[in-house]
């Protein structure tokens, strides 16, 4: 039996986009299973995900009430995976921003590394489609901030397109994991990172979504901004 991989699909609204996107990260690989992670969308996402998940086995779909952010849906479906078999498990969008065919790629590089993240910004490159100036000089700055505070040698710190190896998952204290918006990702490179992990980039071209309306909000830069200091801190004092 070869090792199962699963990438966890965090939802919200997406209801254009789940029909489409889960057969094509199954089509990548047979290895391949989805667990979708849906918020209560008021679009019926939950819904259609349910009716996929009924037709065929590898499509899994866990429910939660209220929209409580990207970063605890992961956790839970990290958990979800911990709890079964799946050797290899990914994060990434529903919106299509990540480019879905470089999963062989991913399950390639995961062979001789510990973490493999899909990254916009390998060696000072920007692969992003589509973004206005504004949201690109957002991103790329958070990246020059948070590498300069918490010293993460990443180019892509904030990166959402990545596979784990199972021991990862399970070294890091979930529980303890604070961050909810996109310091999730920044927090779950650097625990891995503090941890030894063996981590590679691979460039990856981020496409901005065509369909569905985007979850960015002033709330959730403010939490990467103090979020580094505090993982800067959490270093120092040996806590992770
Ligand atoms: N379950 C769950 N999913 C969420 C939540 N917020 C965002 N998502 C999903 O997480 C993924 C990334 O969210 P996006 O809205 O694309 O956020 P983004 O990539 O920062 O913003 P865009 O520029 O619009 O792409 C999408 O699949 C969303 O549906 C949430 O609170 N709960
Ligand atoms: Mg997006």
């Amino acid at each position: 039996m070869p090792e199962k991989a699963l990438v966890i699909i965090p939802t919200y609204n997406e209801r254009e986009n789940v029909p489409r996107i889960v057969p094509a990260v199954l089509s990548q690989d047979p290895s391949l299973e989805v667990l979708i992670v849906d918020d209560g969308s008021p679009d019926g996402t939950g819904q259609v995900a349910d009716e996929m998940a009924a037709a065929d086995p590898r499509i899994h779909v866990v429910h939660r009430t209220g929209k409580l952010g990207l970063g605890t849906a992961y956790i839970m479906g990290f958990k979800w995976a911990l709890a079964r078999d799946y050797a290899f498990i990914f994060e990434m969008d529903a919106d299509f921003s990540h480019p879905i065919e470089r999963i062989p790629d991913f399950l390639r590089a995961i062979e001789n590394a510990d973490v493999v993240i899909g990254s916009r910004y390998v060696n000072g490159l920007i692969n992003v489609v589509n973004w206005p100036m504004s949201r690109l000089i957002l991103s790329y700055s958070a990246n020059i901030y948070a590498r300069s505070i918490t010293k993460l040698p990443l180019f892509d710190a904030t990166a959402g397109f990545k596979c784990f190896r199972r021991k990862v998952l399970e070294s890091i204290d979930l529980d303890d994991v604070r961050s909810n918006g996109y310091a999730f990702q920044i927090e779950m490179h650097y625990r891995a990172w503090r941890k030894g992990f063996r981590i590679v980039e691979i460039p990856i071209v981020f496409v901005d979504r065509a369909q569905g309306t985007s979850k960015m909000s002033k709330k959730i830069v403010r939490e990467g901004v103090w979020m580094v200091w505090r993982l800067r801190w959490w270093g120092l004092r040996g806590r992770v």
